[in-house]
């Protein structure tokens, strides 16, 4: 079916786009046809069906290679303390498969209590779920169950920067050698710093001859800060490394602009290349280039880079692509996307011209015994099908029906409920 669609859809986007006649008016057409292989060549569309077939990969979702649903498993191997809040797992790193296992990093917190928040914290007391953490490991044979190793890259001494936390970190595979990129913290977040942000932190990074350690730091920072009125002067979250045309190509994401009425900065992403993993990095001219998503994550398809945009931002909850590696424009809008994602992404790093995409991954679970009080994160997989190789209809079902409960569950505040009686009453008493 895929194959015979691609044809017609060739030769219709061919003729729209090369076709010189005048096209007939919509008042002379006949009504748009019940199947597509009768669809007039020189047709006038509405910008609806025109972006059907222009701008997406295929007017039908299920022929969409860059469209998926998502499908949730718990983890098994990890110890929560009961929920207690003392034990964060979160911001898995992408996973890797080395010596016949998987592997995958994150950030790691065992506190004596739970977060307390900017200023109660202190050398003990984590201000966030972030804060006070190590980057440690975890192996797996098949995904499902976990078996974690410990501890990879520990805080170092003051005054390098991480001294106080390392966290959200992701994994490069470059010329056989192993690097960890991270955010590298020397203050607790949500202490107020330079430029208004609280959550300050630039990347740094630990190399290995192999996954398991030992890990050496670079005791640098590798991406720094944007300089005062740059858009990442605040903050270099997120780093993502990946292996492009023979550069490491390292994405992040910073928040530009005034916080709004929610709090929020505008959440972009942008790229830093380098030609070696402990840099010059440059970062690229045309950064920001994600305008959305503070959980985004992203996996080399075909000859370019899609991007899977979670929470936050004029385009939350799409899935993009860049063919270019740095233009990216919307491929699908879907739900119920990874928070926090690690793909296994088997080609990440070998440079392909060809990647074949991703199936499954695994991505961060906050409040995860949905009680602020005892606030910690889990891990937890996803799978999903934006694989050219796989093709399992299922997962690109968009009628993905959530219980009717959890609707109610987002009911009105007492302010809204004020509001809306406020303004039932103005229109009775206009009415009176
Ligand atoms: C994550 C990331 C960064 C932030 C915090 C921990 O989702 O955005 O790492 O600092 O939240």
């Amino acid at each position: 079916m895929k194959l015979i669609f691609k044809i017609l859809l060739s030769v219709f986007v061919i003729s729209c786009t090369t076709n010189t006649e005048k096209k007939t008016s919509p008042n002379e057409q006949k009504a748009f046809p019940l199947y597509l292989k009768n669809l007039e060549p020189d047709r006038e569309l509405s910008s609806a069906m025109k972006r059907s077939f222009e701008h997406y990969e295929a007017p039908r979702i299920l022929d969409n290679e860059l469209y998926t649903n998502f499908r949730y498993t718990e983890l098994k191997g990890f110890d929560y303390n009961n929920g207690d809040g003392t034990i964060t797992r979160r911001d898995p790193s992408k996973v890797i498969f080395e010596n016949g296992k998987y592997y995958v990093w994150y950030t790691h917190r065992n506190t004596a209590t739970k977060p307390q928040g900017y200023p109660k914290c202190n050398d003990t007391i984590p201000s966030a779920d972030w804060d006070l953490c190590e980057i440690w490991y975890a192996t797996s044979k098949d995904g499902f169950t976990w078996e974690e190793q410990g501890l990879a890259v520990p805080r170092p001494p003051k005054p390098t920067p991480g001294h106080r936390s390392v966290a959200t970190t992701d994994i490069l595979k470059w010329k056989g050698k192993f690097f960890l990129y991270y955010q590298a913290f020397s203050v607790p977040s949500g202490k107020p710093s330079d430029g208004g942000g609280s959550d300050a932190c630039p990347v740094a990074m630990s190399y290995s001859d192999s996954p398991d350690g030992p890990w050496t730091s670079l005791n640098e920072v590798v991406i720094p800060f944007g300089a005062k009125n740059e858009w990442d002067h605040r903050v270099i979250h997120d780093p993502f490394p990946l292996v492009h045309n023979g550069k490491i190509y390292i994405y992040y994401k910073s928040g530009l602009g005034e916080r709004d009425a929610n709090g929020k900065h505008w959440d972009c992403w942008g790229i830093a290349t380098a030609d070696s993993p402990e840099g010059p990095f440059t970062k690229h001219p045309l950064n920001p280039i994600i305008n959305s998503g503070h959980e985004t994550f992203l996996f080399p398809f075909k000859e370019g880079v899609a991007a899977v945009v979670g929470t936050d931002g004029i385009e939350h909850f799409t899935i993009q692509y860049a063919k270019d590696w740095v233009n990216f424009e919307v491929a699908s809008t879907t739900k119920l996307l990874p928070t926090a994602g690690g793909p296994y992404s088997p080609d990440a790093f070998n440079d392909s011209k060809n990647a074949d995409g991703i199936t499954w991954g695994l991505s961060h679970f906050i409040n995860a015994g949905n009680d602020w009080n005892k606030m910690y994160s889990k891990l937890g997989r996803f799978d999903c099908d934006l694989s050219q190789k796989t093709n399992d209809p299922s997962l690109k079902r968009s009628n993905v029906l959530l219980p009717n409960d959890l609707f109610f569950k987002y009911g009105l505040s007492k302010k809204q409920r004020e509001r809306i009686s406020k303004e039932n009453e103005a229109l009775l008493n206009e009415n009176k």
